[in-house]
């Protein structure tokens, strides 16, 4: 094997109060995983994915915003915040009996966990507890629950762990180079805290990334490097392929190479042997092929239902028809 490709030892100093010195991966052992040809990065990938999982069973996560649009923050991909002009209407939080009928929508259609959205910088304290009477209605139906909310403070990590959340979705989207390009009202660092929050309090972590923004590969190797150095690795990670919107700043990017977007995944598979690596948004854009070749990579895990938070998601009899034709297995 290539001894660049191997995880080396390194901490940034300024990040120590944030994770224990671990063995790593350097930007440079994670560009070297994207540099290889393709055949070997599957391989490669494949070995590692049947390690540790079944290779034909993928999870399946049915996505709800409980709260949509009108948010103060200026991420450039985003069509929920009121920087740009959309489309999308801002809504107030939604009642715990209108919750409860989709996410029993979400168990008929077949999805094992429930992913409640909202459009918040970071959510206040009274938020908390409205959310919490959310999950406790999707608790109820058997379904596992993950909050995706915005920055958290400690105690509100802990209320939501306390409210029976079982995944806590933040993800640090680009790498930290590519971030102020994308980002102007917060900083990478304060994506870090609420993760350090969530993982105290002893909630899953479910933290990934955004390609297709027009950054480099060196930056996305930077993303799954950042990814993979967290302590332990997320034991979720979406990779989202951006989905363009009119409006956002990011509209009219240069689209991504699809095999730039599977040999994404099948980094993350590599340097994160043991999480579930999501296909996330971006399905409806991809087509079957891609999508085959992102399983294949080792993605073992989708949004699963028409909707993502407020742009479209193949159907579900698509997804089945893709299942049955890929022997895949909904677990
Ligand atoms: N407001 C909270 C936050 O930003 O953490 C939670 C909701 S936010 C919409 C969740 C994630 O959706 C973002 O971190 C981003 O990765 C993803 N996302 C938003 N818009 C997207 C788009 N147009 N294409 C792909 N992913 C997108
Ligand atoms: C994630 O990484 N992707 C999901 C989920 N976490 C919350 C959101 C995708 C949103 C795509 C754009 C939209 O539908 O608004
Ligand atoms: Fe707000 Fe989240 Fe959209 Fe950023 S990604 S604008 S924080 S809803």
């Amino acid at each position: 094997m290539n001894a660049s490709i191997q995880p080396v030892h390194v901490l940034r100093p300024e990040a120590r109060h944030l994770h224990p010195a671990r063995e790593r991966w350097s930007v440079e052992a994670t560009l070297a995983l994207f540099d290889l040809p393709f055949n070997d990065l599957m391989f490669r990938a494949q070995q590692v994915h049947r390690e540790h999982f079944d290779a034909n069973a993928v999870q399946r996560s049915t996505l709800l915003s409980i709260k949509t649009g009108g948010c103060p923050e200026d991420c450039a991909y985003c069509p929920q915040s009121v920087h740009y002009d959309t489309g999308v209407e801002a809504d107030k939080l939604m009642e715990p009996s209108a919750v409860r009928a989709a996410a029993e929508a979400a168990v008929a259609a077949g999805a094992t966990r429930f992913c409640m959205g909202a459009a918040w910088r970071e959510p206040k304290d009274r938020d908390i507890e409205k959310v919490a009477a959310l999950v406790r209605e999707v608790k109820s139906l058997g379904l596992e629950a993950c909050c995706t909310l915005g920055m958290l403070s400690r105690p509100q990590a802990a209320a939501l762990k306390e409210a029976g959340v079982d995944y806590y979705n933040h993800n640090l989207d680009t790498s930290p180079e590519a971030y102020g390009r994308i980002i102007g009202t917060r900083v990478y660092e304060e994506r870090l805290q609420t993760l350090a929050y969530v993982r105290e309090a002893g909630m899953n972590v479910c933290c990934g990334g955004i390609v297709g923004m027009g950054e480099s590969r060196r930056e996305r190797a930077g993303l799954v490097a950042q990814l993979a150095n967290l302590d332990p690795h997320p034991e979720s990670v979406p990779i989202n392929e951006l989905v363009q919107v009119e409006g956002t700043p990011l509209a009219g990017t240069d689209k991504l190479d699809p095999f730039e977007f599977v040999r994404t995944i099948a980094v993350a598979r590599i340097t994160m042997p043991t999480a579930y690596v999501r296909l996330s948004a971006g399905r409806q854009q991809m087509g079957d092929a891609i999508q085959a070749l992102c399983f294949l990579a080792g993605a073992n895990s989708i949004f699963y239902g028409e909707k993502l938070l407020t742009t479209g998601n193949p159907d579900v009899a698509r997804d089945e028809a893709l299942f049955e034709m890929l022997g895949l297995r909904a677990v």
